[in-house]
């Protein structure tokens, strides 16, 4: 995949010892009453979404890989004190809770490096947001552990060497450490606290009357809670829209999903969609700060303008979409725009509005993907979008209403017909898939490559990245336990895995030589290294992976599974299977 970069620095990216340490100058005035940090990995603005992603799932020892196709990631820009040019939305969304109760010039956000620069003696809170401190998220931890580490991808070791600043700092006695953002919980649940040096992890949104209370009470120096859970906004005009610019030009646009899978962290919060008018003040003020790229964040971008309307929130709001959309990409100074999260079951129940936004967003997006875009200029779409699995029976149990408002027993067929008519609008979406499930059996694993192999005999195509399930906090999976090892997968759960990498490589092996190098070079890395990590069961499907044998004798040899086609319903027979009730909603012109 060819991501355009925004910008590119010639100067070689620091290692990770070096950025915690560099020297930096000490407060002047005494320091800030309150200042705001992130890891550096999660604050930098630089080559688009997919560094991130790389950065939280490669283990440490892996950093070169990053250093040599991005150098310069690790560059970041100040403003003229010293503090961060952009910031995490939500470090953003804080800081401006933070300013309706303090002056600004107490209040300062800055990268971990220049942490000296802000906390004095004057300091009494330094919060940190964080997104995925220790990686014991979906994908981050488990390619981490397939190369050898389980606990520390890049990402987590620029948390720790963040923490382990502020831990330090002279003044540490005089200030509370408060923690928030998506992935606070990593360090209670993993008893990290006292180690990492944190007095409280807020779990929730900064908005609320309690986060601001405990602030309050850290500047008054008081005992804090280990943990604090505040509320969510009730109502979209409460949600808070920094006009400040964000990493990657983030900018929320929804909250929650409604569609209740029982794994999921977001659908927890209410169902809200930001004004459009906010929506636009935080866009104009990214581009004013320097950005050109915008990403309007949501769980599935498909519920805006449908939120508590008389419409079920599952037939999108077409018209309002695409205006919103196309608003945002025709504002002066926007050059790019990112998709983040979407759902699949509305492309099949709206195509037009697929082709509308394609109309409207293919133009600015940054992602190119020659071999496959029949974009003139080979262009893509990209959302993230939950696959989970194949198997009906698990969907039933783990995402019953996932496919809204088609059956979930017609999961498989919801995708099939949901990939077709993205790809027809060159749009390719990387799909997540979940291995491990709680009382997932070898047929349902199968199921999954049935429908995985079922995407290849149709010529479709998603980068498809399947990740070892992961109980998160508070969810209604919370207690459960799956597969906790790599080297506990099984045979067929192995494959899967294996069996999507291999497909996501097919579009970016244009050169005769380019596969030859990977299957040499996966091979060797198999004999040196991975075999040894990763048990028996890992050894086939990395032959697999690797193209090292064709699929179809290992298969004679049962060695792998090949997935067997299935029929699947059309798009025609799926809108024939609606309730009258819902198929009322249908429009017109796509009924
Ligand atoms: C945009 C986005 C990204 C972008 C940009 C991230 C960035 N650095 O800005 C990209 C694509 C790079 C990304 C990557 C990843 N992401 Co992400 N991402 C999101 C998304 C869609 C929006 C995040 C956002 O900015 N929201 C808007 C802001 C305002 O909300 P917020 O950050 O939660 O902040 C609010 C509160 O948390 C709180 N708050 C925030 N900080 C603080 C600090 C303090 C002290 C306090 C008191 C409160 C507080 O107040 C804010 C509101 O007022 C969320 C889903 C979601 N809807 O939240 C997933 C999400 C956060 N990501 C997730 C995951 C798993 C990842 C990855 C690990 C995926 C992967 N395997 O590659 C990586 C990790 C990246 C890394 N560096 O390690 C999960 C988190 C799961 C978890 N941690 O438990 C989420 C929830 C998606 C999901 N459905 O599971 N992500
Ligand atoms: S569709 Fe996605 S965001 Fe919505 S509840 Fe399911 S997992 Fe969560």
């Amino acid at each position: 995949m060819d991501l355009k970069k925004s910008e590119k620095s010639a100067r070689p990216s620091d290692p990770v010892d070096a950025v915690a340490d560099q020297p930096s100058p000490s407060a002047p005035d005494g320091g800030k009453l309150i200042v705001l940090t992130a890891p550096l990995t999660e604050c930098i603005d630089h080559a688009g979404y997919f560094i991130q992603m790389a950065i939280a799932s490669l283990p440490a020892w892996m950093q070169w890989v990053i250093d040599k196709k991005y150098p310069g990631w690790s560059r970041v820009e100040r403003n003229e004190d010293g503090s961060a040019k952009y910031m995490p939305a939500g470090v953003r969304a804080l800081e401006e809770s933070l300013l309706r109760r303090y002056p600004r010039d107490q209040i300062a956000a800055c990268f971990p490096d220049d942490l000296d620069r802000f906390i004095g003696p004057k300091t009494r809170v330094v919060a940190v947001s964080t997104h995925n401190p220790l990686g014991v998220t979906f994908a981050a931890g488990v390619y981490a552990s397939i190369f050898g580490n389980s606990r520390m991808p890049i990402n987590s070791a620029y948390a720790r060497k963040a923490f382990a600043k502020i831990k330090a700092s002279p003044h540490r006695p005089q200030f509370k450490v408060i923690v928030g953002g998506s992935g606070g919980w990593q360090i209670t649940q993993t008893d990290m606290d006292e180690e990492l040096s944190v007095d409280c992890v807020v779990q929730g949104r900064s908005e609320s009357t309690d986060c601001m209370d405990l602030f309050e009470s850290a500047i008054r120096g008081e005992e804090l809670p280990r943990t604090l859970d505040v509320a969510h906004p009730l109502s979209r005009d409460q949600i808070i829209v920094p006009e400040t610019r964000t990493t990657f030009g983030v900018v929320e646009m929804t909250t929650g999903c409604g569609r209740r899978c029982s794994f999921c962290l977001p659908d927890l919060n209410p169902q809200l969609d930001v004004p459009k008018d906010k929506i636009m003040a935080a866009v104009r003020a990214n581009v004013k700060g320097g950005n050109r790229l915008i990403s309007l964040a949501t769980e599935d971008m498909f519920i805006w303008g449908q939120v508590r309307t008389s419409t079920p929130f599952f037939f999108p709001n077409r018209e309002a979409l695409v205006d919103l959309y196309r608003e945002v990409v025709d504002t002066p100074g926007v050059e790019h725009h990112i998709l983040s999260h979407s759902t699949i079951a509305p492309a099949v129940v709206d195509p037009e509005l697929i082709r509308q936004l394609s109309e409207v967003l293919l133009e600015k997006s940054p992602i190119h993907l020659p071999r496959i875009s029949r974009h003139p200029k080979k262009k893509i779409l990209s959302p993230l979008i939950g696959l989970e699995t194949g198997s009906v029976r698990l969907a039933r149990q783990i995402m019953p209403s996932k496919g809204v408002p088609f059956s979930i027993d017609d999961w498989p067929s919801v995708v099939l017909e949901g990939l077709r008519i993205l790809n027809e609008n060159n749009w390719f979406p990387t799909m997540t898939l979940m291995v491990g499930n709680p009382g997932e059996t070898d047929d349902d694993v199968r199921a999954t490559l049935d429908l995985v192999y079922e995407i290849e005999r149709r010529g479709l195509f998603a980068f498809m990245v399947p990740s070892i399930f992961t109980p998160l906090h508070d969810t209604r999976m919370e207690r459960k336990k799956g597969v906790t090892e790599t080297k506990h997968l099984s045979k067929l759960q192995w494959q899967l895995l294996m069996k999507c990498w291999k497909m996501n490589l097919r579009p970016g092996q244009q050169s005769w030589w380019g596969p030859l190098v990977w299957r040499l070079g996966s091979l060797i890395l198999w004999l040196v290294r991975l075999r040894r990590l990763n048990g028996p069961h890992f050894t086939w499907p990395l032959f697999l992976f690797a193209g090292a044998i064709p699929e179809k004798w290992m298969g004679k040899w049962n060695k792998i599974y090949i997935g067997r086609p299935f029929q699947s319903k059309s798009r025609a027979e799926l809108i024939e299977s609606l309730r009258p009730n819902h198929r009322a909603f249908v429009r017109e012109d796509v009924a």
